[in-house]
């Protein structure tokens, strides 16, 4: 493999093509219009606009983005996470056309993509499941049996789910059925398939998920885990490796269970295998057949990369380490930097980048596809930065991502920096005692109203200063706005 399509953009498009260049794999960027000057655009070695903003006329056009690259001799295609990444009939046509894709068969990602059979494929291997069904109700009624087995709370769920869409927790028999029905229709005109299932409710886990690397020769290894349960309505805010509730023991448990997941469908690539944690217990969730957005975390605390193990692996080489040289060096803490309002109920917000300043010092990586004085468009994801921390322990990592934060200074649009450092200076954050429910259970916008110390100071100071000049009743005909620096609020 020479030449290296990256199907993908932003972040994760320049994050795949410096790893090409470092092996000196030459890069063919795709871009939409509205990203003609965008970083990923710039870095590519050559690139090829594939049409207009909207990605289902662009970055989803598998099939125009396969011709473009046979006419220029691409030999590989990179999906990156989103869009194609986990599309089996682009992967299969990608082979079929004589390139590489560099992630899994079409038959992993087709197993993995539909959770019934993702389960059905790995019954042989003693994998522990949420009790409930493995397979789609036949008729809601069937749910009232399985309720009454597992007991209630259940939760009802789409085989082709995902971002919990389709997806309902029922608390008694009365409106179980139409639930189920509610569900159903849900997932029919959200992925075609209106196939649901039911299981027991866990009401408190954590998310907790292992990275896999398996080669073409049989070879499949475990990367540890990512803790992820700081989540805002199914999409992740921050995540941490390791987990800060993994005994050596669990760890290896869990690994070697993700091992066997990948096993069951004969997987070939970096994957990632998803577990619900619930007081020691775990369980099998789902795989997903892609690079995600938090690999870095796990970079950080194996020192490997990822994107290179994926093109060696792709090229057919064996993997050059085997579990026992694998360990978790420190720790890693990634927050997802987005052009969102937390103070407003994280509502999308679109603009230029006026300042755009990166935190810098010892562990810290920023991901970014993005510069100074670029407008953010508004066709994909508002998803501006991740912002990686690596520390020898998880305070060190801490206060590193706390000071990063500070550092980091973006004007022009409201960010999701802000409510990072809220959460990550929380005390069920610091100590490690936390669940899923972590924003909805601590977050409201007024926690956003903090100040660093030493703004602290400061206000304290000016107010001593404006107490001395009132009390010696010289005319204070200050600023209007000096009262609010007993609130500032942190702009960044
Ligand atoms: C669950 C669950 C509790 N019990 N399954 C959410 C999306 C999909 N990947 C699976 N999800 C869940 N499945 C049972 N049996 C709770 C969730 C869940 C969740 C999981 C991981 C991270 C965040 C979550 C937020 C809400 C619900």
């Amino acid at each position: 493999m020479k030449k290296i399509l990256v199907a993908n953009r932003g972040e994760i498009a320049l994050r795949v093509m410096r790893s090409c260049k470092e092996m000196g794999i030459s890069t063919v960027a795709v871009y939409s219009d509205a990203d003609r000057n965008a970083p990923h655009v710039k870095f590519a070695d050559e690139a090829i606009n594939i049409g207009p903003p909207p990605s289902s006329e662009s970055y989803l056009l598998g099939d125009r983005i396969i011709e473009e690259a046979l006419k220029i001799g691409v030999n590989g295609i990179h999906p990156g996470y989103g869009f194609l990444s986990e599309n089996a009939s682009f992967a299969e046509k990608v082979s079929d056309s004589g390139m590489t894709f560099i992630g899994p068969t079409p038959h992993a990602i087709e197993v993995m993509g539909d959770k019934l059979a993702a389960k059905e494929a790995v019954k042989g291997y003693n994998i522990p499941m949420v009790p409930g069904v493995d397979h789609a109700l036949k008729d809601p009624s069937e749910a009232i049996e399985i309720a009454k087995e597992v007991g209630y709370p259940v939760l009802i769920k789409a085989a082709a789910g995902g971002g919990g869409k389709g997806m309902r927790v029922v608390h008694s028999p009365e409106n179980i059925e139409e639930e189920v029905k509610r569900a159903s229709s849900e997932a029919k005109s959200a992925f075609g398939d209106a196939s649901v299932f039911v299981e027991k409710y866990i009401e408190s886990p954590r998310h907790i998920e292992i990275q896999v690397l398996a080669d073409t020769h049989g070879k499949v290894l475990y990367l540890f885990e990512r803790e992820c349960s700081i989540q805002r309505r199914h999409q992740k805010v921050i995540e941490e490796a390791p987990s800060a509730v993994l005994t050596p023991e669990l760890r290896k448990k869990m690994g070697e269970s993700a091992v066997d997941v990948a096993r069951a469908c004969n997987y070939v690539g970096a994957g990632t295998v998803e577990f619900l944690y619930d007081q020691g217990k775990y369980y099998f969730l789902e795989m997903n057949t892609r690079l995600q957005v938090e690999h870095p975390v796990t970079e950080m605390i194996t020192g490997l990369d990822l994107v290179k193990e994926q093109i060696e692996i792709a090229r057919g080489k064996p993997l050059s380490f085997s579990q026992a040289d694998l360990g978790i060096s420190g720790h890693a803490i990634e927050v997802r930097v987005y052009a969102e309002d937390p103070a407003n109920n994280f509502l999308p917000d679109i603009g230029k980048l006026s300042t755009y300043q990166l935190p810098k010092g010892p562990g810290i990586r920023v991901d970014d596809g993005m510069e100074e004085g670029m407008q953010i468009p508004i066709y994909y994801d508002p998803m501006i930065a991740k912002l990686v921390v690596w520390g020898s322990d998880r305070e060190e990592a801490i206060e590193r991502t706390l000071s990063a934060i500070d550092d980091y200074r973006i004007n022009g649009v409201e960010t999701t920096l802000s409510f990072c450092r809220f959460a990550i200076d929380h005390e069920a954050f610091r100590t490690g005692n936390f669940d899923t429910h972590f924003v909805s259970k601590y977050f409201t916008p007024d926690k956003l109203n903090f100040a660093k110390p030493e703004e602290e100071e400061l206000a304290a100071m000016m107010a001593g200063h404006l107490l001395a000049e009132r009390s010696l009743e010289l005319s204070y005909s200050g600023e209007p706005e000096m009262p609010s620096a007993w609130r500032i609020k942190r702009r960044i």
